[in-house]
């Protein structure tokens, strides 16, 4: 017998639930509870960012066109950031959302969050960190200092 039950790291990615979302909050609520079946949360908060915030946790894309219409959607509402915790979270959560077109999502992968809630390509509703350099970045812009299961 092995203790070893999988070969993935442990892991802790970032979620965001998006502004979206937050216009109907039963729906919100099945949706951390559909990913707290799979995940466990370390840590959640809801948070309403500024403009400075979204523009410092998305710096990469300044200058892209989708740029203005990306930051004027973070700052429409609130935010649900949860740290998702288990082996191979990081790759596991970006399969669950989908990639980042929900209409592409819908005729490729409708099972996905991002093809069942998503409305266009930029209010795509979900993100989710994608290497563990980024969740270690993001994770550390929601929560400060690093998360006791963040084993890298
Ligand atoms: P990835 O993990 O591959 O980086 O994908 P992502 O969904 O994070 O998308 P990314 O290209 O990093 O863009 C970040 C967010 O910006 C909005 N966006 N809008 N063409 C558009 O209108 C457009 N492209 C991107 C989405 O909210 C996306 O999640
Ligand atoms: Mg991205």
């Amino acid at each position: 017998a092995t203790l070893l039950k999988t070969n993935k790291c442990l892991e802790t990615t970032l979620a965001l639930l998006k502004p979206d979302l937050f216009a109907d909050h039963q729906t919100l609520c099945n949706i951390e509870q559909r990913i707290a079946h799979l995940f466990r949360i370390s840590a959640r908060r809801k948070v309403i960012w500024t403009t400075g915030d979204a523009q410092r946790f998305y710096a990469e894309h300044q200058g892209k066109p989708f740029y203005p219409r990306l930051i004027s959607y973070m700052t429409s509402g609130p935010i649900l950031a949860l740290a998702l915790t288990k082996h191979g979270a990081i790759q596991e959560w970006r399969e669950m959302i989908g990639s980042t077109r929900p209409a592409q999502m819908r005729i490729e992968r409708p099972t996905t969050l991002r093809a069942q809630f998503g409305l266009t390509d930029t209010r795509n509703s979900f993100h989710g960190s994608d290497s563990v350099a980024s969740a270690e970045r993001e994770l550390e812009f929601f929560f400060g200092k690093k998360l006791p299961n963040q084993l890298h």
